[in-house]
């Protein structure tokens, strides 16, 4: 069965062979041939990691379950020299998150979709935004412009 995945992309450490966390996330762009991509943001970093992070969303179309695609995602950071371990939000040489997929809701013990933090996230929603403004988080029911406009609005007050 053929699905829609939204992915959050995300480097905050540099590479040896592809450089600044940008072009990392350009080169994991690249890999991931996705239906369609944002532009890379740059955006300050939320965790204990001082270095700004690159971020970016793509819509992917697969017909793989969520728990393979994941298997792919994370075979994708370990090829960009990812790491197991370390600090809980650490650097990272690239971050790859399934937040959607159009199937609704997923749980296993691996992964839960949605995502479980994407609504307070300027740096997943205003990418997103880019790529899947209307696409509706099954547990909300609130489109992907409505989380990003609400969050906007919270972080100005
Ligand atoms: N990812 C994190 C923790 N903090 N901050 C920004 N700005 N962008 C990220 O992608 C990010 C983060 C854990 O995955
Ligand atoms: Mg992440
Ligand atoms: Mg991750």
């Amino acid at each position: 069965m053929t699905g829609y995945y939204l992915i959050a992309l995300g480097s905050n450490q540099r590479h040896p062979r592809y450089g600044s966390p940008e072009r990392i996330v350009q080169a994991a762009l690249r890999e991931l041939a996705p239906l369609c991509a944002s532009a890379i943001i740059t955006s300050r970093p939320i965790g204990p990691s001082q270095r700004s992070y690159a971020n970016a969303a793509a819509i992917m179309i697969s017909g793989l379950t969520p728990d393979a695609v994941l298997a792919d995602l994370k075979a994708l950071e370990r090829q960009f020299g990812r790491r197991s371990g370390g600090q809980k939000w650490g650097r990272r040489v690239l971050d790859l998150d399934i937040i959607l997929w159009s199937g609704g809701l997923w749980t296993s013990p691996g992964l839960g979709i949605p995502h479980h933090h994407f609504r307070s996230r300027a740096f997943v929603l205003r990418p997103a935004l880019q790529v899947a403004g209307n696409w509706r988080d099954p547990v909300t029911c609130l489109s992907i412009r409505h989380l990003a406009a609400r969050l906007e609005k919270a972080k100005r007050r």
